[in-house]
């Protein structure tokens, strides 16, 4: 890591006097803020991942040297060491992304209670109108990149352990789309120092092409993030396809898997969408093509499409591994069998194929043709069945369950009961009358908190503490679990539905102050209130998860009665998941049926959570 950022600040410096002295070499100006940064934006991310060791491996082979794969921690160097550097184990780098994630949503968060502080009341507080536009618009993004690296950790923890693999497919490759994150994340970060940005996390053009040069940091930052998502995506494609245990054929998959397939499949091929149109953003402001802007030929319209193109399937990158955890884990805590496994299964392709077909749903105020207005009104309505598949099974799954309720299944319920406003908003602004009415206000902030929380944050934290035990060997506080959830909970309905009233009577996204007239200010003190709330909510689950994983008493080998295979290993699981290969024999949900068996180890031994003594202390199934 330390070398990472050596190699970083060499390339920042290597761009800055490549460019300065071939612009004097072509007679121009030596010195050009805008074009030395931006080149070495470029570089540095390379320089970081040389430094970090990411491509040691691949420019070895390229020089012909035998480069074996590397086990274990480095070699004369603690345990711990690993974590800070280049790593080709999944578990270990699922939680560098896990790591990464809450930090960096950490970061975001704080923004946001900045500026939630400054609308608190009525006129100016302490916030000039364009920090507070870089305030919002870095918040939106970090909490996108966070979401990744979330989803990110989930997939690569989970999807070889509940495949019955060893490892991902690419070991390298899994390593390098992780520590290509990080410099994507500095330079985000270092947009600040230029000035910031005020466009918004959408970097609409042509705001974006007039805008301070701080914004290069923010798109060229997204457009090395994006490698992480195509190339992480890649791996997961290939583990789940070429990797499974004998007898796991797609259908005895666990659902988690297939969210992340699914998922996997809008990261390969919509990425490049967004890192297109924000690299034309870069080349328009520093080469001139007049790709947007009118005066120069170009078409502003363009943008929305490229950029949404990706950016509503991406929605669908949040939820997904999300939604997959509560199917996942809502039959675990119910006893029953996953309601309708198929369907929920297909339900997650089914959502990542309609994703592709609404994006424009964002841009029926934008001045695009009308005729186009109603098919994506339709097409987005649509999206309502499979989602609506899933509400369904996860219905049909607790309905006469014998349901108990330790943290994770706390936040489990709460995901479900959260998405449920997130998609009970959307309506409104799918249909076109409405939206035109609803668009750039708080209703949609309040429409996608509700969908991303419920979608993302809810069940990222259900599976932190249900998985918990698995990484660390040790159990989570369960009383602080239940005020993390409390307060995190309530503190979210109140946020999301105020913010949704607040536009309904007017309140515009975006702004720094808004008009007394409108009589908003008790509602922001309220949203304010809550918004902490939520924060503080997190920093207790953190802090139980920190001091858990020194204090916390050890764990059971299966402390949930779960049927899957990866409870059958000792926690924290061995540097080679499965000493031995089991088989896959029955339905991986099949809780509570008699004689039900999901896999069999090679020794013959069952599956069977009753085993556990630790079980024992549950429910009845
Ligand atoms: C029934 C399902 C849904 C429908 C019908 C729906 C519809 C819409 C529409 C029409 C907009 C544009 C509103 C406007 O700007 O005027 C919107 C905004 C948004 N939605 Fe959804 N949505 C749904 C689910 C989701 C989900 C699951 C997510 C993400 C996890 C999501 C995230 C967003 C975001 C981030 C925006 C705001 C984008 C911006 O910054 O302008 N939505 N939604
Ligand atoms: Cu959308």
């Amino acid at each position: 890591m330390p070398r990472g950022l050596v190699g970083m600040a060499i390339g920042f410096i290597l761009g800055l006097v490549l460019t300065t002295t071939l612009r004097a070499l072509l007679g121009l100006e030596p010195w050009d803020a805008e074009s030395a940064w931006v080149i070495a934006a470029f570089f540095a991310p390379i320089g970081f991942l040389l430094g970090v060791g990411a491509l040691t491996d691949w420019l070895r082979w390229v020089g012909g040297v035998h480069t074996p794969e590397q086990h274990g921690p480095p070699a004369r160097k603690p345990a711990w060491f690993r974590y800070f550097g280049f790593d080709q184990n999944h578990k270990v780098i699922g939680i560098q992304y896990i790591i990464t994630g809450i930090l960096v949503m950490g970061v975001g968060g704080t923004l946001a209670m900045i500026f939630r502080t400054e609308l608190m009341f009525e006129g100016l507080q302490f916030l000039r109108p364009d920090t507070f536009n870089t305030l919002i618009s870095m918040h939106g993004i970090i909490m996108i990149a966070s979401i990744l690296l979330g989803v990110g950790g989930m997939a690569n923890y989970l999807v070889p352990l509940l495949l019955g693999a060893n490892d991902m497919a690419f070991p390298r490759l899994n390593g390098f789309a992780f520590w290509i994150t990080v410099p994507s994340a500095i330079l985000i970060l270092m947009s600040i120092f230029f000035g910031g940005w005020d466009t918004g996390w959408t970097g609409y053009a042509p705001l974006s092409v007039r805008t301070v040069m701080g914004i290069n940091f923010f798109m060229i930052g997204m457009f090395f993030f994006g490698f992480s998502s195509i190339l992480g995506s890649i791996n997961l494609i290939v583990t789940t396809l070429r990797m499974r245990a004998p007898g796991m054929t797609l259908f005895r998959m666990p659902i988690f898997v297939w969210a992340v397939f699914a998922t996997s499949l809008i990261q390969l091929t919509a990425t490049q969408f967004i890192g297109l149109s924000f690299l034309m953003v870069v080349l328009e402001r520093n080469l001139g093509m007049g790709f947007f802007e009118t005066a120069a030929g170009g078409n502003p319209i363009l943008f929305q499409h490229l950029f949404w193109f990706y950016s509503h399937p991406a929605v669908y990158i949040f939820i997904l591994p999300g939604l997959g955890v509560v199917s996942e884990l809502l039959p675990v805590f119910s006893r029953k069998p996953l309601f309708g496994y198929k369907w929920i299964a297909l339900s997650s392709l089914a959502i990542a194929l309609l994703g592709f077909l609404v994006w424009a749903h964002h841009m029926f105020a934008a001045g695009m043709a009308d005729a186009l207005r109603l098919p994506f009104m339709y097409t987005t309505m649509l999206v309502a069945v499979p989602t609506g598949v899933k509400f369904f099974s996860w219905l049909g799954t607790v309905w006469r369950g014998k349901l108990f309720f330790p943290t994770p299944m706390l936040f489990v319920l709460a995901s479900i009961a959260v998405f449920l406003i997130g998609g009970l908003t959307g309506p409104p602004l799918a249909t076109v009358p409405t939206d035109l009415h609803l668009h750039d206000s708080y209703f949609v902030v309040g429409h996608f908190h509700a969908t991303m929380f419920g979608g993302f944050v809810f069940p990222f934290f259900a599976a932190l503490y249900y998985w918990y035990p698995k990484i660390s060997g040790r159990m989570y506080n369960e009383r602080l679990g239940q005020i993390h959830f409390g307060l995190q909970t309530a503190g979210f309905y109140i946020m999301s539905l105020t913010m949704a009233r607040a536009g309904l009577l007017g309140m515009r996204r975006r702004i720094v102050d808004y008009d007394p007239a409108l009589h908003l200010q008790t509602m922001h003190i309220i949203m304010t209130i809550a918004g902490f709330t939520i924060f503080f909510g997190v920093l207790i689950g953190l802090y139980n998860l920190v001091m858990s994983a020194r204090r916390g008493p050890v764990a059971a080998m299966n402390p949930w009665g779960s049927r899957s295979p990866e409870w059958l290993l000792p926690s924290p699981v061995p540097e080679h998941n499965y000493p031995e290969p089991f088989e896959v024999v029955g339905d991986p949900y099949g809780y509570g049926l008699p004689g039900s068996v999901y896999v069999r180890m090679n020794g013959g031994h069952h599956a069977e959570p009753a085993h556990d003594p630790a079980v024992a202390a549950l429910p009845a199934r």
